[in-house]
């Protein structure tokens, strides 16, 4: 199956997490150690986002897929993300603010955060846990899959 969405954010912002929801897997905690292919998604683990040695696999990937979805933890009061760093790449960033359920989310200042990265597209607040906001993604990927 070809890829089409490159998951990015920090080291537990949620990207496997929404991975196994969307495609209908138990959700159970492992912390992604490399790059993962897994049907429509690739995976990484928040590591190569703090660290630059690491940013030219994230870009190459980029080059697989469709889109780029940033995720940012709203629970987290800090980011991880570079000023504008959605601009380096040459793909659609749809920012998607996660884990809106929890009572300490502060989405304001995770939409803030992926605005600085550079996110010009709609932003999304989901909860992969509760499956809150996530049907606009669940139509993209419906895209995706009647266009293969
Ligand atoms: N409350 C809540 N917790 C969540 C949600 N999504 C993920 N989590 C929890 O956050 C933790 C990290 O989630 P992961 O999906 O593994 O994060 P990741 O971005 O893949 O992290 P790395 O693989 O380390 O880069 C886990 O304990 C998840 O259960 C959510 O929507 N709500
Ligand atoms: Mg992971």
């Amino acid at each position: 199956m070809k890829s089409r969405i490159l998951l990015i954010g920090g080291v537990g912002a949620g990207k496997t997490t929404l991975k196994q929801c969307l495609m209908n897997e138990a959700q159970s905690y492992r912390k992604t150690q490399m790059l993962e292919f897994k049907g429509f998604f690739i995976d990484c683990p928040g590591e190569y986002l703090q660290m630059p040695t690491y940013y030219r696999v994230l870009i190459d990937a980029s080059h697989r897929v469709d889109e780029v979805w940033a995720l940012q933890d709203a629970a987290n009061r800090r980011t991880i993300f570079p000023p504008n760093f959605a601009k380096v790449f040459n793909k659609p960033v749809v920012g998607i603010i996660t884990k809106i359920d929890r009572e300490d989310a502060a989405p304001d200042l995770a939409e803030k955060y992926l605005r600085q990265a550079g996110v010009v597209a709609p932003i999304l607040s989901i909860s992969a846990r509760e499956g809150i906001g996530i049907e606009p993604l669940v139509k993209r990927l419906e895209a995706f899959a009647s266009d293969a």
